[in-house]
């Protein structure tokens, strides 16, 4: 530099700079000055503050000009409404999208101190329940890489989904405490609260222009304050926001009571609000009728709205184009009340004519389904319903009303459609069904997966798909591989990047030029080492907390999800039993080693499911210690199964349950994810496992059991699971064994409702596809001795993984359904004032 400038050295601001002195000073000042600690007396937890607020502080420059490019520029923006975000961790995720893994690895390091014990110390944010949630976590991160604007809206439960612990082999839920060190990663607007009403009655009356309108006068009003989250894109600038609402009393409310001396009173009323958002629901793919869930669903569907009319109002964007404003994704039917709110909204609120207003509306939702499974079907009574949203009831009575009058002059005269399609149940208590609802105020609905996209037209929306069959598209679910690959598996991704680069992260189909490397021996042996290196860790992690020795030369044999009957974590024991009758019979039977992993929740009110988590146990402890076993096969179910302890597991696998009843399984996303780590699948047809397996190619993929046709075929032939147990020596063995007591010290009734439910019902037909899936293990059994074949299998599961990336699915969301543009920020150098 020349002129009167004197040419020193630059010096780093301590809240964006990255180099190594840096970011060891600026942890240090975040130690003293937010955690008020030295570093002598700090805990784990404090170092892991210090070093969250580092990064925190790196990615403000991005998260605040994107807030401020949006507000200027208005673009269209896709507004994702959903009940669940299973985000995860977000340490280690940022690291990766800003870039900062290594340098901040070497500063940590520097100071003593070692990163990845203090990304283990982040709380799992558990806002969700299983893969519907995870996919919500997935498309914000994908959106964001993306640059599409777009802000996310949920619910902030103060619990999360519960933790679980296993005791003498039963689950056991704890609560989940995930706020308890305080959330270094939300900042919470309270200038931006919104108020939502609930119960009352509507009164109408003649507005000044002499038009008919009605007004509706609550029972009681709740405060919504948001607390966002900065949702980064990987390696770009947009930083978009991730909205979650919790409730709170308003603080005028309770005057009244207080002064009449009511002080309980009041109190109560306070804590009756926040109730609203204190913990998820633990159900997946079961719906329960609770008031409460309703009123969790209103609440956020009602702030976000009103949020983003408040915006489009600020931005100067008349009502009349709110649909050009946004596009409004609905996450199943849980925030579907949203079409009546924004009905409500419009006519009682702005002041809008219905004609209007319905078209504005009908060109801003777009619904996706996740299951067919009629027991996950939302539908809420009509008395609790109009109860506790009285305004919103008429409407949909109204919207009702409108659409059966369509129903009818395009299929005229026929009754029993009527019935069938009307949003109200009338065929006993009356309901209102939402999905009826999403279908009919949606401009597009979409299955995930094409086999569940197509069994939708067919079955559970037949009659909307003939009505309007113009709004079905298909979006096959997709995973990202910044978290699932990149920060989960950072040796395997190494691995790719020195042969293949690094763009295949923001483009995963670049991963098919792996394929030309499957014939590298070397390049196979290196991927043998790192899945061996990633077995080993899994190993250490297993003998620390099971107390449990595995061998990572066996085969780890995965199935890790939610339990339930459908995706049949028992037809997995039974063959585990299968397996150790044989064992029993012929001490010498020559069988590849494997090792049995389970993970996975029960929801709480679910006997059979907590049942057969008992199962699993009681096998695992008969196995695990009986001698004629010894090494050859080993059981663990893996407690707490979580996103932090799935970034763990997904790596390690070699062979990935996806054992699902076909027609079950929406779509599964952890399929995905065992898959790009280079597991080979032992799957049915069913849900996405179908599309990974074209894809992958079948000759890399363990095919068993009925197609979805042939479960109904059967089904309507008349099932009966009595002839495959007299028909199959072996699977009566399995289930005789079982009721003998011989896993459960004697007890022949604890195993009997489970045996029951198979022998007398088995809805999922686990008996019938029993000999499929045996014969099928031995294929894998034969397969995993050749190693050199298995690795490449496993190669070209990895490198034809390309197409399951969720940025492959947000563009698919885009041209179909959205078709909003990216938006480039920008981001100048210093940051602070020049907002
Ligand atoms: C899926 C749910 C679900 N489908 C109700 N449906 C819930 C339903 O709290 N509730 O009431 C919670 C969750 N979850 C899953 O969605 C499918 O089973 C998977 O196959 C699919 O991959 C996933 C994402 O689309």
């Amino acid at each position: 530099m020349t002129g009167i400038l004197p040419n020193k050295p630059r010096i780093e601001d301590d809240r964006t700079g990255i180099d190594i002195d840096t970011l060891k000073r600026a942890f240090l000042d975040n130690l003293f000055y937010i955690q008020a600690k030295f570093p002598k007396v700090s805990t784990k937890n404090d170092y892991y503050m210090a070093l969250a607020y580092t990064v925190r502080d790196r990615l403000l420059n991005r998260w605040l000009h994107t807030n401020q490019t949006y507000l200027e520029r208005a673009p269209r923006i896709v507004a994702y409404l959903s009940a669940e975000f299973l985000m995860g961790p977000h340490l280690g995720n940022n690291l990766i999208d800003l870039g900062l893994y290594e340098p901040v690895k070497q500063a940590i390091a520097e100071l003593g101190l070692d990163l990845n014990e203090l990304l283990e110390q982040e709380e799992e944010p558990g806002l969700g329940n299983g893969g519907l949630g995870r996919l919500a976590a997935c498309y914000i991160d994908s959106l964001a890489t993306l640059e599409i604007p777009s802000v996310a809206y949920g619910i902030r439960y103060e619990y999360g989904i519960f933790d679980q612990e296993i005791k003498d082999g039963w689950q056991v839920e704890v609560t989940d405490r995930w706020l308890r060190y305080g959330n270094p990663w939300e900042v919470v607007r309270p200038e931006s609260e919104l108020m939502v009403k609930f119960g009352g009655h509507t009164e109408t009356f003649i507005d000044e222009y002499g038009v008919y309108r009605v007004q509706w006068v609550p029972y009681k009003v709740v405060k919504g304050v948001p607390y966002d989250t900065p949702i980064l894109g990987f390696k770009t600038n947009t930083a978009n926001t991730l909205r979650l609402w919790k409730a709170e009393a308003p603080e005028s409310f309770d005057f009244a009571v207080f002064n009449q001396g009511d002080y309980f009173g009041a109190v109560h009323q306070k804590s009756e609000s926040e109730n609203i958002t204190k913990v998820l629901y633990p159900n997946d793919e079961t719906y329960q009728g609770k008031q409460l869930r309703l009123e969790q669903q209103y609440f956020f569907v009602s702030c976000s709205l009103q949020d983003m009319i408040r915006l489009a109002k600020m931005q100067g964007v008349a009502l009349e184009r709110f649909h050009e404003h946004f596009a409004i994704q609905l996450n199943d039917t849980h925030p579907t009340i949203a079409i009546a709110e924004l009905m409500r909204l419009l006519l009682d609120e702005h002041g809008f004519d219905w004609d209007r207003a319905w078209d504005i509306t009908t060109k801003t939702f777009a619904y996706t389904n996740h299951t067919l499974l009629p027991e996950a079907l939302e539908r809420w009574s009509v008395a609790m319903l109009g109860g506790l949203l009285p305004r919103h009831l008429e409407l949909i009575y109204e919207i009702n009303s409108r659409f059966l009058d369509e129903v009818r002059i395009k299929f005229f005269e026929d009754p029993d459609r009527i019935a069938r399609m009307s949003i109200i149940d009338e065929s006993g208590e009356r309901y209102v069904r939402m999905a009826h609802l999403a279908c009919v105020g949606s401009y597009a609905i979409n299955g995930v997966a094409e086999l569940h996209s197509r069994l939708l037209k067919q079955t559970v929306l037949h009659d909307f798909y003939e009505m309007y069959p113009e709004k079905f598209v298909n979006v096959t679910n997709g995973v990202t591989p910044r978290r699932f690959i990149a920060l989960s598996n950072p040796r395997l991704t190494s691995l790719i990047t020195s042969k293949i680069g690094d763009g295949w992260l923001k483009n995963l189909g670049e991963l098919r030029k792996l394929e030309s490397l499957v014939d590298d021996a070397g390049f196979r042996n290196d991927f043998y080492q790192v899945k061996q290196a990633v077995k080993q860790d899994l190993a250490d992690y297993v003998r620390a907390n099971h107390g449990v020795e595995i061998n990572p030369e066996s085969i780890y044999d995965i199935q890790a999800k939610r339990i339930h009957e459908y995706k049949r974590q028992h037809l997995n024991a039974l063959y585990i039993i299968t397996l150790y009758n044989r064992l029993k019979a012929n001490p010498s039977l020559d069988i590849a080693p494997r090792t049995f992993l389970f993970g996975g929740k029960a929801a709480p009110g679910y006997y059979m499911a907590k049942l057969i988590v008992k199962l699993i146990n009681s096998i695992a402890d008969v196995t695990n210690s009986d001698p004629d076993v010894g090494d050859r096969i080993k059981v663990v179910f893996l407690t707490d199964y979580n996103v932090k302890f799935a970034q763990r597991v997904y790596p390690a696998a070699n062979l990935s349950e996806q054992i699902s009843t076909a027609g079950k399984e929406a779509s599964g996303t952890g399929n995905m994810k065992f898959s790009m780590n280079g597991a080979l699948t032992i799957g049915t047809l069913d849900g996405a496992n179908v599309e990974i397996r074209e894809a992958v190619g079948a000759e890399n993929f363990f095919l068993f059991g009925m197609t979805a046709e042939e479960v109904l075929a059967k089904k309507a032939e008349g099932y009966n699971p009595w002839d495959y147990y007299h028909g199959n020596d072996e699977l009566k063995g399995v289930l005789d064994r079982i009721a003998s007591g011989f896993f459960s010290h004697g007890d022949t009734e604890l195993f009997k409702p489970l045996l029951d439910s198979l022998l007398y019902q088995d809805i999922f037909m686990v008996l019938a596809d029993y000999q499929s899936y045996v014969e099928c293990q031995e294929r894998v059994d034969g397969a995993f001795r050749d190693r050199d074949n298995w690795t490449r299998m496993s190669i070209l599961n990895a490198a034809r993984m390309g197409h399951f990336s969720s940025d492959r699915s947000i563009r698919d969301y885009l041209s179909q359904i959205w078709k909003a543009p990216a938006v480039k920020i920008d981001v100048p150098e210093y940051s602070q004032s020049n907002g």
